[in-house]
């Protein structure tokens, strides 16, 4: 991609209602621009971001045996009249008519539709284990909705639902979804910290949530120390073997949010030197609800002894859209966004600083192609401006990696390289430039 023909309105300023820095620094790096309360219009550099944490949760999803479907926006209000939930729900829910009259609602879950779906077709134990996931937007009518997109109130949700026989097989199934849940935040660069939760709306009795720590989440977290620590199980697990010796190394520490907070058994449980109180935000909330949407409608399947019996049901659901603004949170300096690899909006910067200079288009055209046959997604600055503006502009989007071609290095047959995450320059030659981006 060409910056000169890119479309990539950074701003010098953040509008002064931006209270956060990640929402500060989205809409000065140009990545979302606010229709309404609450909702966004993502642009270019703003959507290849959400687009990359997209594929990293659906190939972890896909990795520990979901499988992924996609479910409208808008559902039938009697749906959630079966559920009992249409009533209850509030008015958080978006309730919209159609031209006949009949009541629709923008989705703010999917339970209700995902059972609807699963009770059409599965009709037998010997069908199960089923793990459905979407990947869709959701509309909460929040409100406060506030800090950019980390409470918006239209919001893009990873939800999986699974589908189970009875319980220890729907916990087999909230284990594999745990601890997926650990290696997609740690793809992400993230420490995230599973913690007790309550289950709130969705209802059932068995749920964390996934926090990771930032002095302006809208959490608070109780934890022992060592569960902060405590590294992501990795993709290698054996995902159809016991996982409850992993999940149990992670769920006997310590480690609540603040409506289940019980101070006595924290301090019980965890000596004082390694007691963590702090702030953070929720990326993701897992839930075991049991036969809770099953049995009112009807979603259930012959067991073995020929009994039809409600399914054992669970939800899992992450922030697509929160993560982004929460990487910034965790990752940035006062220049800019430092973006982790996995989800820079580009691989590296390819910085011509005079453009239009033949010597120079030359070296800075050879090694934007090369980073591009590398696989390494480049971006060529070749915009006329100073090179100041390019620098600041580049720094404040976060581009892991600044190739900067100009006339002296050029005749001196050098570059100079610059890493974004430590401001480190080194001059090299081109290929050893190259070398050290493709790693
Ligand atoms: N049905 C379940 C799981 S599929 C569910 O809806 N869970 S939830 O309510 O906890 O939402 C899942 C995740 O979506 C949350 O952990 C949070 O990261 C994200 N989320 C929730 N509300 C918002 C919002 N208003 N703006 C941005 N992200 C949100």
């Amino acid at each position: 991609m060409r910056l000169s023909r890119y479309f990539m309105p950074t701003l010098r300023e953040a509008p002064s209602d931006a209270q956060i820095v990640s929402h500060q620094l989205m809409l000065r790096a140009g990545m979302i621009r606010q229709e309404a309360a609450g909702i966004y219009a993502w642009l270019p550099l703003g959507l290849k971001v959400l687009k990359k944490i997209e594929q990293i949760v659906r190939e972890e999803m896909d990795r520990a045996g979901a499988v992924e479907v996609l479910m409208p926006t808008l559902q039938l209000a009697d749906l959630w009249r079966e559920s009992g939930r249409y009533e209850a729900y509030g008015e958080e829910m978006l309730r919209i008519k159609d031209r006949h009259d009949r009541d629709l609602l923008y989705g703010p879950t999917a339970e209700e539709v995902i059972t609807d779906i699963f009770r059409t077709y599965v009709k037998s134990y010997k069908d199960l284990p089923k793990n459905l996931y979407n990947i869709q937007w959701k509309f909460r009518d929040e409100r406060r909705p506030r800090f950019g997109v980390m409470r918006g109130r239209e919001f893009l949700m990873k939800d999986a639902y699974s589908f189970d026989i009875d319980e220890a097989a729907a916990r087999r199934a909230y284990n594999r979804m745990f601890l997926a849940y650990l290696n997609v935040y740690s793809r992400l660069g993230l420490q995230a910290i599973p913690v007790r939760a309550d289950t709130g709306p969705i209802g059932g009795d068995l749920s964390h949530e996934f926090i990771i720590l930032a002095e302006t989440g809208e959490s608070e977290v109780f934890a022992h120390r060592d569960l902060v620590e405590m590294g992501a199980p990795g993709p290698d697990i054996d995902w159809d073997g016991d996982l409850e010796p992993l999940v149990q190394q992670r769920t006997r520490l310590y480690a609540a949010s603040d409506e289940m907070h019980d101070a006595a058994r924290f301090e019980a449980e965890a000596p004082e030197d390694k007691r963590m109180t702090a702030r953070g935000i929720e990326v993701g909330h897992i839930f075991y609800f049991g036969e809770k949407y099953s049995k009112p409608m009807n979603a259930k399947v012959t067991g073995p002894d020929g009994k039809d019996v409600p399914v054992h049901m669970g939800s899992y659901g992450v922030g697509v859209s929160r993560l982004v603004a929460a990487i910034i949170e965790a990752s940035h300096d006062e220049a800019g966004i430092i973006w982790p690899e996995s989800v820079a909006p580009f691989g590296a910067a390819v910085v011509n600083l005079r453009p239009g200079e033949a010597a120079v288009d030359g070296v800075a055209d050879q090694a934007y192609r090369a980073l591009q046959g590398a696989g390494v997604d480049p971006v060529l600055d070749d915009r006329d401006e100073r090179p100041g503006a390019k620098f600041a502009s580049l720094d404040l989007v976060g581009i892991p990696w600044q190739l900067i071609v100009g006339p002296k290095g050029v005749a001196d047959g050098v570059v100079e390289l610059k890493r974004r995450a430590t401001g480190e320059r080194q001059t090299l030659s081109l290929e050893d430039a190259l070398k050290v981006i493709t790693g």
